[in-house]
């Protein structure tokens, strides 16, 4: 697989409504779009970072930087047999998880296309449907939240996660509970509490609630393991597993009961099936997150949750909730029980539209492989 060229973008796009968690509240978003091409051939991948180092450490400009510096000139170097090789190819560059991801997801993309197989078979999924739930934002009150969840149900989505942080939480949930008493219901607190508020943290299981989400601290597993230990609600780490040694860790020392992936923070599809599989050995069910990305992100992760093992409603939902329209066509939509049906057509399963992301572009990078020399056009 020779790489002949690969284009950076970096997009600006409104959300449709804001969107607030513990670590704060956003409505513009500025997305990093990779385009590889090779043998005539374009694949497609998204960058999955937020526009602050909140979520994590990376950013939409620390990508912009590692990308042009050392992902783009390492792709071009070597020839590679496929994107499977990507890992080792970029190996040297340490952490940038989602930043590498985009490109290696774009090979996924090509090698699809290449040979004539949906991406979904092609990492080994087997689902012909995704079980859809949706992530809610922190509103001002419970009654804000629960006409927001009524009309997501309606909809069909199959649970509702919401977030919380301290004095935004127990009163939502009990709020929720009361009205929807049997709804699949989960929380996620990106990280907003400690180990000492453990007895807090407890009162969680009056709600009969599929999982709370992350906690404690971003890149803690040890805590964890002890708040798993003193609580019955089940744990589910997002933000500190970044691979498939940190899956294993956290399961063995019993730091949580369920996985959340996020195919960005492991940095592409191959380590996602490896933590796949590592849970999938281990009895620990594992659903696809969501960066609120664009159709291309969400392609991909609609492509990963057709994978064995991800046996819980994802965080992956219609483009309409996010976009007034989407940069693929058709968007992604979401049947009336809840699913998203896994495309059966070679690449992403759906068309980029190259119109309207040039539209949306605010900046762009062009590396060209020529004899051996890469070649570098457009402004940084
Ligand atoms: O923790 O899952 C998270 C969005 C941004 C950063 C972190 C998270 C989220 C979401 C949104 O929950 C999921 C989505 O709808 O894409
Ligand atoms: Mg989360």
């Amino acid at each position: 697989m020779k790489i002949d060229a690969i284009t950076l973008r970096e997009i600006h796009v409104r959300l449709r409504s804001s969107f607030e968690t513990s670590f704060g509240k956003i409505w513009e978003r500025r997305i990093l779009l990779v385009e590889a091409c090779s043998d005539g051939l374009s694949g497609w991948g998204e960058v999955t970072a937020g526009e602050g180092p909140f979520y994590n450490p990376e950013t939409t400009d620390t990508s912009w930087s590692i990308f042009c510096g050392f992902v783009a000139p390492l792709a071009m170097a070597k020839n590679i047999e496929g994107p499977g090789d990507v890992p080792a190819l970029l190996a040297p560059i340490r952490g940038h998880e989602m930043t590498k991801a985009a490109f290696e997801n774009a090979l996924w993309d090509i090698e699809s296309q290449r040979r004539g197989a949906p991406l979904a078979s092609l990492l080994g999924g087997t689902a012909r449907e995704i079980a859809c739930g949706v992530s809610l934002g922190i509103q001002t009150n419970p009654e804000a939240l629960l006409s927001i969840i009524e009309k997501e149900l309606a909809a069909g989505y199959q649970r509702i996660k919401i977030k919380i942080k301290p004095g935004k939480d127990l009163e939502f949930v009990a709020a929720v509970r009361k009205r929807f008493p049997t709804v699949r219901l989960m929380v996620d607190a990106n990280s907003a509490y400690h180990l000492e508020e453990a007895a807090h943290l407890r009162e969680f299981d009056a709600y009969d609630l599929m999982m709370i989400e992350q906690p404690l601290a971003w890149d803690d597993i040890f805590d964890h393991a002890k708040l798993q230990s003193q609580m019955r609600t089940a744990i589910c780490l997002d933000e500190s597993i970044h691979n498939a040694s940190h899956a294993r860790a956290a399961i063995e020392l019993g730091a949580c009961r369920i996985i959340n992936i996020k195919l960005g923070r492991v940095g592409g599809h191959s380590e996602a099936r490896r933590v796949q599989e590592i849970c999938r050995q281990r009895s620990i069910p594992v659903w696809s997150g969501g960066m609120l990305e664009t159709g291309i992100g969400r392609a991909h992760n609609i492509a990963m949750s057709s994978l064995p093992g991800f046996t819980l409603p994802g965080d992956v939902s219609a483009s309409q909730r996010y976009w007034d329209e989407d940069i693929i066509e058709p968007e992604v939509e979401v049947t009336p029980k809840g699913t998203i049906v896994v495309p059966t057509i070679p690449g992403l399963g759906y068309s980029v539209r190259r119109k309207r992301i040039e539209h949306l572009t605010v900046r762009q990078q062009v590396f060209h492989a020529k004899n051996g020399e890469v070649s570098v056009e457009g402004a940084a």
